[in-house]
């Protein structure tokens, strides 16, 4: 079996938000094929393309209605064949985003299913009736209200986890498994090079489904009842069996509600399943009262027990994946970092250095390898992502949360901080687009932007480039094993990776104080990366990152 993805680092695009060849405002395939020079320079090995399949676009492509046209934002099946092909030619990989959880409500499956009850169609999707009068139990969609939707044609509700415009697939339904493993066949012998699988840990629902937990009147969070269901991993072994084992392509579940014990299972090195797994429990620490809406910052300490977790529990068994950010998250050096201008640069460099050098495929999402920051949107009319407009909505004509405090959490941590437009150069729109753009670019894109960068050889991109290079110069990154250190120190993040007589020891400095650091005492070795030029003994200076190789 090829494990190339396990030396391999993986770049995220988001498509609507990469670069526009047409003017229309909207990132697009060609825009792409333009910039692939961008992402060899870059180093990364393999692309992850957030979907471009038909879609209305309900929640930006992630409501599919032909997983085999693409959507008209992006272009022609010809434009992704061209980028496929210029892809190839670079040594660059292809990774689908698979969406096969639900599908759009425009998808013709959806449309024939919900025109009767005994549609040839109709249990391609869950319907129930209503139980007293009211929705089949108390599940909430993530994107607000009930996970039902009534349909008077046939007087039932539908489930969708996610908007109404995307109705959950039944995946207990085989004929709905064949279909999705038929498309998924042809995708792979058009010759792409795998799949991300969005929310397919939530395929296989539990019997019955049941109420979960949640104040009396109110919808509950209902992956308790949806989450690593009882034939999740069967359905994923049969798609192994019938579909991944028969290609030289990587897989990566993103696995919302997934705990290491079930990554054992889903990102098992026997090859069963998956490749690997993203986990959110990093992701997660901030949640609360509100669910992920908060302003509060993410403390160390439990952000590395939980880091940790993942790398000495999955070791030798499971592989693990690495991100800071993505479509859905904040940026990363806004979240894990601080994007104060003094300090951006830095601490963007030591984030890249922490995940970078832990075990497991790491992941750069759009715009992280610049240090784009989050968007800093002061008004409810900038954000466009159905989940930051529907919570506002939620949360403050609710009373719940005044709206100032709403925009503050919104700027936090809304998924739109993602999605501003990739800064190109100091050009209008960033060299985004020579049009509107569908969503504001960052106003600091004369300072952070490519062309910038690429001309800076201390840049966060340069030094990027030189982690990047490192993974393929040292097996000891990828195979050696990790040993957590400092685990109690509140602004260090620090440990070893080991192998055979090998020993890389790193550290970070999560603060921007200088802090007493004693591992690189009296230890002489081979320096691989720091993004100091100048050390001082005993100490790390604000957001200092450092490795060192050292041979016994
Ligand atoms: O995300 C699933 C998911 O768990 C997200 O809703 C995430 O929990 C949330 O955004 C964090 O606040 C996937 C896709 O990545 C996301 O873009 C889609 O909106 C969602 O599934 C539905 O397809
Ligand atoms: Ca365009």
């Amino acid at each position: 079996m090829k494990t190339w993805w396990k030396n391999s680092v993986i770049y995220q695009i988001y498509p609507r938000s990469f670069a526009d060849s047409n003017g229309d405002g909207i990132g697009d395939l060609n825009g792409i094929t333009e910039h692939l020079d961008y992402l060899e320079k870059l180093g990364i090995d393999v692309i992850w393309l957030s979907p471009v399949y038909q879609s209305p676009n309900d929640d930006n492509g992630y409501d599919i209605s032909d997983y085999q046209e693409i959507m008209r934002d992006f272009g022609t099946m010809e434009d992704f064949d061209r980028m496929l092909a210029e892809a190839h030619k670079r040594g660059i990989r292809i990774v689908m985003d698979l969406v096969v959880n639900h599908t759009s409500d425009e998808h013709k499956w959806f449309v024939e299913s919900r025109k009767s009850t005994d549609n040839p169609y109709r249990d391609y999707y869950i319907w129930r009736d209503a139980k007293n009068g009211k929705e089949p139990n108390n599940w909430g969609a993530s994107f607000g209200g009930s996970a039902w939707e009534y349909d008077d044609t046939t007087d039932m509700y539908y489930l969708h986890c996610f908007s109404r415009k995307q109705p959950d697939l039944n995946w207990d339904n085989p004929m709905v498994r064949q279909e999705v493993f038929d498309m998924m066949t042809w995708w792979c012998d058009k010759g792409i090079d795998g799949f991300r699988m969005d929310v397919i840990s939530m395929i296989s629902k539990k019997p019955g489904l049941p109420d979960v937990q949640a104040p009396e009147g109110a919808y509950g969070d209902c992956c308790s009842a949806v989450c690593n269901g009882p034939h999740v991993h069967e359905y994923l072994q049969e798609m192994n069996r019938k579909v991944l084992s028969r290609y030289d392509i990587m897989t990566v579940g993103e696995a919302a509600g997934v705990t290491r014990q079930e990554a054992l299972k889903y990102a098992s090195l026997d090859g069963k399943e998956l490749n690997m797994v993203f986990q959110f429990e990093h992701t997660g620490i901030t949640a609360g009262e509100y669910g992920k809406w908060t302003d509060k910052k993410v403390p160390l300490i439990p952000l590395k027990k939980i880091l940790n977790s993942w790398q000495t529990e999955l070791e030798g068994k499971a592989w693990n994946s690495l991100y800071w950010d993505n479509h859905d998250q904040p940026r990363a050096v806004s979240r894990f970092g601080n994007d104060d201008p003094a300090y951006r640069e830095l601490s963007a460099k030591m984030l890249a250095v922490c995940l970078h050098m832990m075990k497991g495929t790491p992941y750069i999402y759009q715009g992280e390898e610049l240090g784009m920051t989050n968007a800093g949107f002061e008004r409810i009319s900038d954000y466009r992502d159905i989940e930051s407009l529907n919570a506002y909505r939620d949360y403050v004509e609710s009373g719940r949360l005044d709206a100032d405090t709403m925009l503050r959490y919104l700027k936090e941590i809304s998924r739109d901080n993602a999605r501003t437009p990739m800064q190109w150069n100091d050009r209008e729109n960033a060299g985004f687009t020579t049009g509107t753009p569908w969503i504001a670019v960052n106003a600091n894109y004369p300072v952070i932007n490519a062309e910038k960068a690429l001309k800076d050889s201390d840049s966060i991109f340069h030094f990027y480039r030189k982690l990047i290079a490192l993974r393929k110069q040292y097996e000891l990154i990828v195979e050696g094993r990790f040993q957590p250190i400092l685990e109690d120190d509140e602004k260090i993040y620090a440990y070893e990776r080991i192998l055979g007589n090998e020993k890389l020891t790193v550290a970070c400095n999560f603060t921007k104080d200088t802090v007493t650091c004693g591992v690189f005492t009296d230890v002489t070795g081979e320096e691989l990366i720091s993004n100091y030029t100048e050390h001082r003994e005993g100490i790390l200076q604000p957001y200092e990152a450092r490795v060192l190789l050292t041979v016994h």
